[in-house]
C-alpha cells in the first residue's frame, strides 16, 4: 500500500465517524446471517446451559428428518472443545470425535459422547474406541473425561449444549490451524429406534479450528486483525480493519462498522465509518480499540466488521479474543510420591496474561505433621512480561521421619484484587 492511497481512502472515510459508547444501533439493526465457507469452527465461549443464543453457534451440519432439521454446530477456546445438537425433540444426541482425524477405527483418540436429556439436566456418557485394545469387542469403554452437558426443549425443539475439556481427552490440542474430525447425530423422541444421520461415524469431517472468519464478498477481502487476542479485563482491545478492493473497477461502499458480537456488543465500542471508493486493487486500513470494562466476564468474544457497499452487498468478517485472568497458576509437587526422609522441591508455577508487570505472594501450606520441613512458608514474585512463567520454588525437607499416606497441599497465590487457591496432594511412602 502506497503512502498516498493511504491519505486518500482515510480523506475519503473520515468524512464522517460515529463512535458511540454501546452498540444498541448495532444491535438493533442485523442484517441477514452472513454464510461463512463450511470446515471452520470460530473460537468463542457458549454458555452451556441448554438455551441455543444468537451467535453463540456457527453450525457445520444439516440432516433433514421428518419433524425438522438436526443440527451439529461446533466452537473452542483454550479451556474447551464445545458442541451443540439442535433438533426436533430429541430423546437423545450423540458426538463422534476423531481428535487426530486418522480414521475413526484407527488408534486411542476414538471418543463417542453420548448426551441423553432429562427434565432439568442432561446425562452424558463418554466412551473410548481404542484399535490398541485387545479384544475389539470391548474397544469402546466408558471414561470419565469430565465432559459437561446441559439440554432443555422447548417450542418442539431441543437444545443439547456440551463442554469437553481440554486435558480431558487425549491428544486434543485447542489452538489455531488444529484440525478435529467431528460429526453429531440424534434420535428423536417420537421414533427412538432411528438415528439421524443413520450411522455418523461415516460423515466425520475434519473442522479447522480458526480464530478469524470472513465472508467476503465479491472483489474485496476483508480482515480484522486483533494485536494480542489474550487480554485480561480492564485490558485495551486494539485491532485493525482491512479491506481490500481485488478488482478491476474502483469500489463504491456505502459505510462500515465494528463492533462486538450480541452478547459483549454493550461491553466495547461501536464504530461506524460513512463511505467513500477504493479503488482497483487498494487497501482500506482502519484502526479501532476499545477499553475493556474491568468487569469484563471471562471467556472468549467475537467482534465483527460489516461492511456494506453502495450496491446494497455485505461482507462480513469475524474476529475471536479471548478475556482471561491476570495470571495462570498451578502447583507442580514433582514426579510421583516421595521417600519419608528425602528431600524434594515443589513449585508455584505462575504465567503472567497481563501486558505489564504484576507482583504478588504465594503462601504454601502443608499439614501440621509436615509444616516443620517446609524451607518457607511464603515468597513474593514480580512477572515483568507478559506470558512469561516463573517457578517459585519451596523445599521440603522433613525434620523426622513422615507416616506414609497420602498430605493436602495448598497454595494461595494473590496479586493486588486476584486470588486464587491451588490444591494438590502429596503422597509420602508408596
Ligand atoms: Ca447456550
Ligand atoms: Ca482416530
Amino acid at each position: 500500500m502506497n503512502r498516498s492511497h493511504k491519505f486518500r481512502t482515510f480523506r475519503l472515510a473520515s468524512l464522517a465517524i460515529a463512535l458511540m459508547a454501546a452498540g444498541s444501533a448495532y444491535a438493533q439493526a442485523p442484517s441477514a446471517s452472513p454464510s461463512f465457507a463450511p470446515g471452520f469452527i470460530l473460537e468463542r465461549s457458549p454458555n452451556i446451559d441448554g438455551v441455543r443464543e444468537a451467535d453463540e453457534w456457527t453450525v457445520f451440519s444439516t440432516v433433514k428428518t421428518g419433524d425438522g432439521d438436526v443440527l451439529g454446530a461446533a466452537s473452542w477456546d483454550s479451556d474447551n472443545l464445545y458442541l451443540m445438537v439442535e433438533g426436533p425433540v430429541l430423546s437423545s444426541a450423540v458426538v463422534y470425535l476423531d481428535v487426530k482425524m486418522d480414521g475413526w477405527l484407527n488408534g486411542t483418540d476414538n471418543y463417542q459422547i453420548t448426551v441423553t436429556p432429562n427434565a432439568d439436566k442432561a446425562d452424558v456418557l463418554t466412551e473410548v474406541y481404542s484399535s490398541d485394545a485387545p479384544s475389539p469387542a470391548t474397544a469402546l469403554t466408558k471414561v470419565a473425561v469430565g465432559v459437561r452437558a446441559a439440554s432443555r426443549t422447548s417450542d418442539g425443539r431441543t437444545v443439547v449444549e456440551i463442554a469437553i475439556p481440554r486435558d480431558g481427552l487425549a491428544d486434543l490440542k485447542l489452538a489455531p490451524r488444529t484440525k478435529v474430525g467431528v460429526s453429531c447425530g440424534a434420535t428423536l423422541a417420537s421414533d427412538p429406534g432411528k438415528t439421524y444421520p443413520a450411522d455418523p461415524r461415516e460423515r466425520i469431517e475434519p473442522l479447522l479450528l480458526v480464530n478469524e472468519l470472513s465472508s467476503g464478498v465479491d472483489g474485496v477481502n476483508l480482515e480484522l486483525r486483533i494485536r494480542d487476542r489474550r487480554v485480561v479485563p480492564g485490558q485495551t482491545l486494539s485491532l485493525d480493519f482491512f479491506a481490500k478492493n481485488t478488482s478491476e473497477l474502483p469500489l463504491k461502499y456505502n459505510n462500515f462498522a465494528i463492533g462486538g458480537e450480541a452478547r459483549v456488543a454493550d461491553l466495547v465500542n461501536y464504530l461506524r465509518v460513512r463511505g467513500g471508493e477504493l479503488e482497483a486493487g487498494k487497501t482500506l486500513k482502519w484502526g479501532y480499540s476499545t477499553d475493556l470494562p474491568q468487569t469484563m466476564p471471562l471467556g472468549a468474544y467475537v467482534m465483527e466488521a460489516r461492511f456494506n457497499l453502495a450496491d446494497g452487498r455485505q461482507g462480513t468478517v469475524l474476529s475471536s479474543f479471548e478475556v482471561v485472568e491476570v495470571l495462570d497458576a498451578s502447583l507442580d509437587l514433582g514426579n510421583g510420591p516421595i521417600s519419608p526422609i528425602s528431600e524434594r522441591k515443589m513449585f508455584v508455577v505462575i504465567r503472567n496474561n497481563k501486558n505489564r508487570s504484576i507482583k504478588g505472594t504465594v503462601t504454601l501450606k502443608l499439614p501440621a505433621e509436615l509444616a516443620s520441613g517446609l524451607d518457607r512458608t511464603e515468597a513474593k514474585f514480580w512477572i515483568q512480561a507478559e506470558n512469561e512463567v516463573i517457578r517459585a520454588p519451596f523445599k521440603f525437607k522433613p525434620k523426622e521421619p513422615v507416616a506414609a499416606g497420602h498430605y493436602p497441599v495448598t497454595a494461595e497465590v494473590s496479586s493486588g484484587d486476584f486470588t486464587r487457591t491451588l490444591d494438590a496432594v502429596l503422597q509420602v511412602g508408596r
